[in-house]
C-alpha cells in the first residue's frame, strides 16, 4: 500500500471512529468534547481526493447534565422505657460519629420527644446504619428501635 493511499486510510478511519465514538457516548466529558471538537474539524481524506457525503463532519451539541442529587433519607431512634440512656448514648457516638455531648443531647431529645434524628444519608447508607444500630441493640438485649424515613 502507498503512503499515500495509508494516509488516505487512516482519514476514513479516524472518521468513522470519530462518528461512532460520538453515537455512543452522547454526554462526553469536557476534555473528550475539545478532542472530539478537533477530530471532526479534521475533513477526512477520501481514496478518491473528492470529500463524500460520508465524510461530512461530526457536530456534537452540548447535553445538559441531567444528574440528579439521590434522595437522602434519615435515620431515627425511637424512644423506650428500657434501653438505658448510656446504650443509646454510646450507640449514637458509635454508628453515627457524634462527640459525647451532642450524643447526650440528642438521646435527651428522643426520650423527652418521642424520636430524634441520628444522620441524613442516602438510601444504602442509612439501610447499614438502621442494621448496626438494630444488631447491636439486639446484642445487648435492648428494646431500641431504629427506622429510616426518605426525605422530600
Ligand atoms: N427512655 C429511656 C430510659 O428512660 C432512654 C432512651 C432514650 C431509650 C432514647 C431509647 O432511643 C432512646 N431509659
Amino acid at each position: 500500500m502507498g503512503a499515500a493511499l495509508a494516509m488516505a486510510h487512516v482519514g476514513l478511519i479516524y472518521g468513522a471512529a470519530a462518528r461512532a465514538f460520538a453515537l455512543a457516548w452522547p454526554e462526553p466529558s469536557s476534555r473528550h468534547v475539545d478532542k472530539m471538537d478537533c477530530m471532526a474539524m479534521t475533513q477526512p481524506i477520501s481514496p478518491t481526493g473528492t470529500p463524500s457525503d460520508d465524510d461530512a463532519s461530526v457536530v456534537l451539541e452540548r447535553v445538559p447534565q441531567k444528574v440528579k442529587p439521590p434522595q437522602m433519607h434519615q435515620v431515627v431512634l425511637l424512644n423506650d422505657d428500657y434501653t438505658p440512656m448510656e446504650f443509646v448514648v454510646v450507640v449514637i457516638q458509635e454508628f453515627f460519629s457524634k462527640d459525647r455531648e451532642t450524643a447526650t443531647q440528642i438521646m435527651l431529645k428522643i426520650h423527652l420527644e418521642g424520636k430524634g434524628v441520628c444522620g441524613v444519608y442516602t438510601h444504602d447508607v442509612a439501610a447499614t446504619k438502621v442494621d448496626q444500630v438494630m444488631d447491636a441493640a439486639q446484642q445487648a438485649g435492648h428494646p431500641l428501635q431504629c427506622v429510616s424515613e426518605p426525605l422530600e
